[in-house]
């Protein structure tokens, strides 16, 4: 992992735990984004209810990734993982502009489930590295991230292949985190 973003996520180190959750429709890029973080070993539990939930853990930092979308039978079960949840960064594919509608309506049916009440939002616009991706004022625009009331979040630009952009999501959400923990 890089010093830097060694340095961002060591200010979260303390007693309590951090649960952050990656979550966005199927090839958004989240897997990539766990991997490219280089933070740990990635672990891949499938529990009997059938999706598959990413996992890495970094000192008291856990991550937790799965994809959103798809069967709506199994969103009962989603709700074992939003406990305690510190924070959600939610990925879009910015060139996938015919699922952004599907997009938006799983993010804020998301957003309403009560244990995500405090949770902040940082969005990544990913895919920024191709052409014809929309700007993060397009991809805010069409998650109507303007609509949320009482939610801390911000959009960044990335792309998980090259690495940009990942950080200084990171550094974002890290200070958000710091400040609600502070509070508690
Ligand atoms: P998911 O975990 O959200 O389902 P993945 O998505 O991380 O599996 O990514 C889906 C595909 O998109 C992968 O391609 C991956 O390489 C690609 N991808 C992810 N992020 C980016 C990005 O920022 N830029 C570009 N150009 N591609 C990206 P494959 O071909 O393996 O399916
Ligand atoms: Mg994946």
């Amino acid at each position: 992992m890089g010093a830097y973003l060694s340095r961002i996520l060591g200010r979260l180190w303390g007693e309590k735990e951090v649960r952050i959750l990656i979550l966005g429709l199927d090839g958004a890029g989240k897997t990539t984004i766990l991997y490219r973080l280089q933070i740990g070993e990635v672990v891949t539990t499938i529990p009997t209810i059938g999706f598959n939930v990413e996992t890495v853990t970094y000192r008291n930092i856990k991550f937790q990734v799965w994809d959103l979308g798809g069967q709506t039978s199994i969103r009962p079960y989603w709700r074992c993982y939003y406990a305690n949840t510190d924070a959600v960064i939610y990925v879009v594919d910015s060139v996938d502009r015919d699922r952004l509608s599907t997009s938006r309506e799983e993010l804020h049916a998301m957003l309403e489930e009560d244990e995500l009440r405090d949770s902040a939002l940082l969005v990544f616009a990913n895919k920024q590295d191709m052409v014809g991706a929309m700007s993060s004022a397009e991809v805010s625009d069409a998650l109507g991230l303007g609509t949320l009331k009482n939610r801390q979040w911000s959009i960044f630009k990335t792309s998980a292949v090259k690495g940009d952009g990942l950080t200084e999501g990171l550094d974002w959400l890290v200070n958000i985190i710091q400040g609600s923990k502070q509070q508690q």
